[in-house]
């Protein structure tokens, strides 16, 4: 597999004779492995992945380019041992964001005397950030879901029905329409409850008068959509319109700016300078966006500290907000493709002020 002769080829630049992966967005990116537990191991001359007798089939099956080497009889770690031995490497990297400290502690027993363990960081995220064909297509496939259940929604919004009833309405609209699962924990508020930016559903009911917010995804063939709308519930006031406009022609200018060679801190500042001219600067704490993809949360996006040059491929939320507490927020989300001469809204969701 390409992906893992790219690594395989860039384990000198990152200082390492080889690499033990066991975070499982990036076991699958690597080898196509989609059980839950699995490692792998990716020296000069080979790549391995070690499972437990509940997944050797599987990763048979779904693991061409790789050894799959079932380690039941033996520690995983042990296990990795004998194979990078067979390479004799001096330095073996580990994703040190997600190997934990027991973990380490186990390695480090077969390590000595053998190889030296190092701290690593964002191999293969990195690679990660710049889609390919096919995984394009895998998250337009997601968003066509979450695109379908938006144009459901809107006539299940009304005055009495609880947010949790929204919540469960769209999880579930999203799994007839074939995802298989939820991006992450659907985020669908009311009222005060859309000042907090990830608002957990309650039991309150919407009311008339007030925003109605929904931050939602669908998980579908390992990749996931991303989207969240605010709607007017019944006619609006003048301050409702007055935030809602801003994020809005917020979100629009920075979607604009988007282009190759572009840093994340320049797109989220676009954002952050009309929020803050409007008077809202204190109102919109989070960045502007995260890469999408295997995670919802893939990587490096826009906020203001964010040196993410941007390339064709990217695929990238922008999604700014303006919170009030007591009075409510406003956040509006698409899912953008980096494309050679700017970009491409990938979500098709109407935004012009929705009122309902
Ligand atoms: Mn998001």
């Amino acid at each position: 597999m390409n992906r893992i002769r790219t690594i395989a080829r860039n384990l000198a630049a990152n200082n390492v004779d080889a690499l033990i992966i066991t975070n499982m967005s990036n076991v699958f990116y690597v080898s196509g492995f989609t059980g839950s537990a699995a490692m792998v191991v990716i020296t000069e001359r080979d790549a391995s992945i070690l499972v437990d007798s509940r997944y050797t089939l599987q990763a048979k099956r779904q693991c061409e380019d790789l050894d799959v080497v079932e380690f039941s009889a033996m520690s995983v770690f042990e296990a990795a041992t004998k194979i990078l031995e067979r390479s004799d490497p001096k330095r073996v990297g580990v994703e040190a964001d997600y190997m934990t400290m027991s973990d380490y502690g186990k390695l480090v027993k077969f390590a000595e005397g053998k190889y030296q363990i190092c701290s690593t960081s964002g191999i293969v995220e990195r690679l990660r950030c710049v889609k390919d064909a096919k995984e394009i297509e895998a998250v337009r496939a997601a968003i066509r879901i979450s695109d379908t259940v938006f144009r459901a929604m809107r006539y299940e919004i009304k005055p009495g029905v609880t947010e949790k009833h929204m919540a469960a309405f769209i999880d579930n609209a999203m799994r007839e329409l074939g995802a298989d699962g939820t991006a992450f924990s659907t985020i669908s508020a009311s009222g005060p409850n859309t000042a907090l930016p990830h608002a957990y559903p309650t039991d309150r009911p919407i009311q008339a008068g007030e925003f109605y917010l929904a931050d939602y995804g669908a998980r579908l063939n390992m990749y996931n959509s991303d989207i969240t709308r605010t709607f007017f519930v019944g006619e609006p006031n003048a301050k409702q319109y007055e935030i809602y406009d801003t994020v809005l022609t917020a979100q629009k200018a920075a979607i604009k700016a988007i282009r190759p060679g572009k840093t994340g801190a320049e797109i989220d500042k676009v954002a952050r300078d009309i929020i803050a001219y409007a008077g809202f600067g204190d109102c919109f704490g989070h960045s502007l966006g995260h890469s999408l993809g295997i995670d919802t949360h893939d990587g490096a996006g826009f906020s203001p500290k964010s040196s993410l040059v941007l390339k064709p491929g990217m695929v990238i939320t922008v999604e700014p907000g303006i919170y009030i507490e007591g009075f409510g927020g406003v956040r509006i989300e698409d899912d953008i493709l980096v494309t050679e001469n700017g970009c491409e809204v990938l979500t098709d969701c109407d935004k012009e002020r929705i009122i309902l």
